[in-house]
């Protein structure tokens, strides 16, 4: 029987003061409904004040940062990681800590991973794995879907207690990845059934498997290894098939749909001919469609560029895709990071169906989708947040505590530069992988300041993060932003139909009934315009052609009073808040720690 005392399991201490006060002066907020020129007040974490510095009287010992021109925006949220992936033979090189790292680097303060079980293993034993990987490394916080990778009674069950206790929305199924992961049509009506008594959100990789499969063995048979036959495997339009399959069967089963990875022109206009058709369907596209097209990639480099689905060779597709999301054809960008070093991609030298599948993005996700969107001229700031933010926290149920800059939300903050350049390079970047598929782009948009829920973790290109300081956040079922329009509680705008048919209800039954019994329902703006905030005229001076002025901070704030308490409702509009600032515990804290 072993004397010597346990030894006691190492916790990371987080050198943070008690206050962890930052004041941020002479920025332009921007929000995905409008911009405006405000200061921010942060204290432990959370933002406690937006508005004229007229009206905050700031302490002594408080750290301040000077935005002056600069804009002040929410956190990037990618939705589509997988961190440390155990796929194809190999596992993905960046582990939630390198990969954190490099997307807090990059302006992303909230990464979304992948629980990705084998067939046949239990939703909630790969949860836990996925746990117990991410905890004790994120640098920033992070949610997870749970991929539905087979379908049983058990895992129907499984889904219930994922949402009920353990902090997931939403389900990713694959109609690719034959034997892998891929479901057929009967499991995927079950499995979006399920999802939809769950308030849940389903998700898909949305590619036809079989056909791949199919194409695949004639490829290789006509003795076509290369990594060219990737994409020949996989044309556009197979991503297009499944696209519209998936979007008719969820509507079927009236359950919401989050498309996940769009790389052609061709699958985002049918996502946004679905939601023009009243479908609740979402669109995702990445970081490495929007940002470079295979066109001029030599052969012998080809291999290190395979993921699924494939990044397209026309050189046109970036600008579509990035009109689809000026457009709201589509509402939100991932990474889809998943990296592998070049020695694992030539695995696959001879045979391109052992190629490890997936690149990197996460760290220049926000820079690309600034240099393609907005410097580019497609997108205004406003989009700009909420295409690469405020969209996904709202799907998945977790704004305005993200994708926001406003009272009470979360300190996840970027201070970002729009005039500035980077030269991204596999040398500079933080991520694990020895090679990066944006290698030489020079980009405008760099994050002159990164703050994860108040701690400043980037500040002018030095990266100051802390293994573990990140949490995990559950995302709550029922995102009433997905929800209220499934349900008829509100009828989306961007369904066409005919005026009249709007008034007594339009193809919504439940808006019918309502008709019938003439109870007006309140016309909402469509679901995109909510997210996206095309909701109202510009206000006076702003950056964005789309905002909507909805109130302000109020009242004058004295920072030297006793006790600090916030009685504002979180960001709905509300105008109200009496805010009170106690000197921090121990007397004036000694500086921003
Ligand atoms: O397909 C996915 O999303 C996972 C398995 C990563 N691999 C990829 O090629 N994107
Ligand atoms: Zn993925």
């Amino acid at each position: 029987m072993s004397t010597s005392p346990k030894p006691v399991k190492k916790v990371p201490i987080h050198l943070q003061s008690a206050a962890n006060r930052v004041y941020i002066k002479n920025g332009e907020i921007v929000n995905h409904d409008k911009s405006f020129k405000a200061d921010v007040y942060i204290e432990d974490g959370t933002i406690k004040f937006v508005g004229p510095p007229s009206e905050i009287t700031i302490p002594g010992g408080v750290r301040t940062i000077d935005a002056s021109g600069l804009l002040i925006i929410p956190g990037g949220i990618d939705p589509h990681t997988h961190m440390q992936l155990p796929f194809g033979g190999a596992v993905a090189v960046d582990d939630f800590y390198h990969g954190t790292k490099a997307a807090v680097a990059g302006g992303t303060t909230m990464i979304i991973d992948f629980v990705l079980p084998n067939k046949h293993e239990s939703m909630i034993e790969a949860y836990d794995k996925w746990r117990s990987w991410a905890d004790p490394k994120v640098c920033c916080d992070y949610g997870l879907h749970v991929g539905i990778t087979w379908w049983s009674k058990s895992v129907s069950e499984e889904l219930g207690i994922l949402c009920k206790e353990l902090g997931v929305n939403s389900f990713k199924t694959f109609m690719a990845y034959k034997g892998l992961y891929q479901l057929n049509d009967s499991d995927l009506l079950d499995v979006f059934e399920r999802i939809r008594q769950l308030n849940g959100v389903a998700m898909v990789h949305a590619e036809n498997g079989d056909i791949i499969a199919k194409n695949t063995q004639r490829l290789l048979a006509e003795g076509i290894t290369g990594p060219e036959g990737h994409e020949l495997s996989r044309p556009e339009e197979v991503e297009a098939e499944a696209v519209h399959r998936a979007c008719v069967l969820a509507h079927q089963m009236k359950t919401p749909l989050f498309v996940s990875g769009l790389t052609s022109k061709s699958s985002a206009e049918l996502v946004g001919r679905a939601r023009r058709s009243g479908y609740c369907v979402f669109g995702e596209t990445l970081a490495s469609s929007i940002g470079r097209s295979m066109s001029g990639v030599s052969k012998g480099e080809r291999i290190y560029y395979i993921t699924s689905p494939p990044i397209r060779e026309s050189a046109e597709t970036p600008r579509q895709l990035m009109k689809s999301l000026a457009y709201d054809d589509l509402q939100l960008t991932g990474s889809d990071n998943c990296t592998f070093n070049k020695e694992h991609k030539a695995k696959g030298k001879g045979d391109f169906t052992k190629i490890p599948n997936g690149v990197n993005g996460v760290e220049d996700r926000m820079s690309l989708v600034w240099e393609k969107g907005v410097q580019a001229g497609l997108l205004d700031p406003c989009r700009f947040v909420a295409v690469t933010s405020t969209n996904a926290a709202k799907i998945f149920n977790i704004y305005p505590q993200k994708g926001r800059i406003a009272v009470g939300s979360d300190a996840d903050i970027v201070i970002w530069n729009p005039n500035a350049t980077r030269t991204i390079s596999k040398d500079t970047h933080h991520q694990a992988c020895d090679f990066n598929i944006f290698e030489g782009m020079t980009v405008h948009g760099v994050c002159e300041y990164v703050l994860v829920r108040g701690r400043i973790c980037a500040e002018n290109g030095q990266v100051r993060v802390a293994e573990g300081f990140g949490r995990f956040i559950p995302t709550p079922v029922r995102p009433p932003f997905v929800y209220d329009i499934i349900e008829g509680k509100v009828q989306s705008a961007v369904q066409e139909d005919h005026p009249e048919e709007r008034q007594n209800g339009g193809g919504n039954s439940v808006a019918k009934k309502f008709a019938e019994l003439d109870i007006q329902i309140p016309i909402q703006e469509p679901i995109s315009a909510m997210l996206a905030g095309n909701l109202a005229m510009p206000a006076e001076g702003s950056l964005c052609s789309t905002p909507s002025v909805r109130g302000r901070v109020d009242g004058k704030h004295d920072m030297q009073q006793s006790s600090f308490s916030i009685s504002e409702e979180l960001d709905r509009g509300s105008v109200r808040s009496c805010i009170k600032v106690k000197n921090p515990p121990g007397g004036k804290s000694s500086g921003f720690w």
